[in-house]
């Protein structure tokens, strides 16, 4: 049976390390640090994760504030608010929680973040460094997926990964680092030789990939996508996918894209859904706002 990689686990280790770092610096006489999470519109899931970052920043000492909007205002106005945050000094990260409406063009509004303070890392300047194997503020599930693997001890180098998801914001970014030097300035590398696959990979090659991989990282959204034949025995599975499903007696619950039951009898290591790559996520964010906060420390009046 493979070895179950806690996510809520490693994110409570990460969220005790940030909380005794942050009371150090404070100590210092820096201002805690302070993230703003924007909300547009009343997708529950969205709101349920805003939640869940809120809850983490306030244990780890980050002050956090959400701000939520209707569903109807104009992107023009999501802009201004933007602008007015990016300004304030005491706001060292921002979040606008994704989707927004589709009336606004997201790509403006990630754009529309100070790339000092864009704590997702989507920002074009920290998309373009990551990809350049910089230092810079990188997307926090991706981070996420990355720590969990380093703190499970899984060895990526010279190892042959499968990524299952080509987006810009999860599959791109995980795929990048498992590829890169690990030798190079952001220390993110994992030296491992990557196979993107998306929804044009014919069932074929999907399944050929991911019976020759050690890692298979899949973010899809495809409940069931990843099944136990095509798992080579001992490798890591690492679920990245959500989706809310309905069950026969009407109860919602979360699936990953891993067939979980089947694929724990092969593989080494499997993450579940719930409890797994999700509260990596929310830790690593809160992170990433630490390290914006201490990035833009030269800003930040120190209190004696
Ligand atoms: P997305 O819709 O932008 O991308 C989905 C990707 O899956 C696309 O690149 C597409 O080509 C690929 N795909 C679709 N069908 C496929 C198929 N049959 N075979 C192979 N590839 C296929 O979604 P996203 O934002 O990248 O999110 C992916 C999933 O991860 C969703 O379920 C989302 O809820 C979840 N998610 C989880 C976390 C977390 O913290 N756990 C964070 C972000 C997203
Ligand atoms: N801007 N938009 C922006 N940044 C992000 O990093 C996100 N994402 C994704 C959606 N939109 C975003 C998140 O935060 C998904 N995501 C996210 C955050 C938290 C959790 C899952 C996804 C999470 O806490 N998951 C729990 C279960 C939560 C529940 O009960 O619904 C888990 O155990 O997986």
């Amino acid at each position: 049976m493979a070895k179950i990689l806690d996510g809520k686990k490693i994110a409570k280790d990460i969220k005790d390390e940030l909380k005794i770092q942050i009371q150090e610096w404070v100590k210092e006489g820096y201002r805690a640090p302070s993230l703003c999470c924007i909300i547009v519109g009343d997708d529950p899931a969205s709101h349920t994760y805003v939640k869940n970052k809120v809850l983490a920043a306030q244990y780890c000492g980050i002050n956090a504030e959400t701000i939520k909007f209707e569903s109807t205002i104009t992107e023009e106005f999501l802009l201004d608010k933007i602008k007015e945050l990016n300004e304030s000094d005491i706001v060292d990260g921002i979040l606008i929680q994704l989707p927004v409406p589709d009336t606004m063009d997201e790509r403006k509004v990630c754009n529309a973040v100070s790339p000092h303070k864009d704590v997702d890392g989507f920002h074009i300047v920290n998309v373009g460094q990551l990809c350049l194997d910089m230092k810079t503020i990188v997307p926090a599930t991706a981070l996420g997926v990355v720590e969990m693997i380093k703190r499970s001890g899984i060895e990526t180098h010279g190892r042959k990964a499968v990524v299952i998801g080509r987006s810009k914001n999860v599959g791109m970014p995980i795929a990048i680092m498992l590829h890169t030097d690990k030798k190079h300035e952001s220390g993110l590398g994992m030296d491992a030789t990557v196979t993107i696959c998306h929804r044009y990979t014919p069932k074929n090659d999907l399944e050929f990939f991911c019976q020759n991989a050690d890692i298979i990282i899949s973010a899809t959204g495809i409940p069931g996508l990843v099944k136990a034949n095509m798992i080579k025995p001992g490798a890591t599975v690492i679920d990245v996918g959500i989706t809310r499903i309905t069950d026969a007696e009407g109860k919602t619950k979360l699936v990953g894209d891993v067939d979980y039951d089947e694929v724990i009898k092969i593989a080494g290591a499997v993450t579940p859904v719930p409890g797994g790559v999700g509260p990596m996520t929310v830790a690593m964010l809160m992170h990433n706002t630490f390290q914006a906060a201490k990035n833009l420390r030269e800003k930040t009046v120190k209190i004696s």
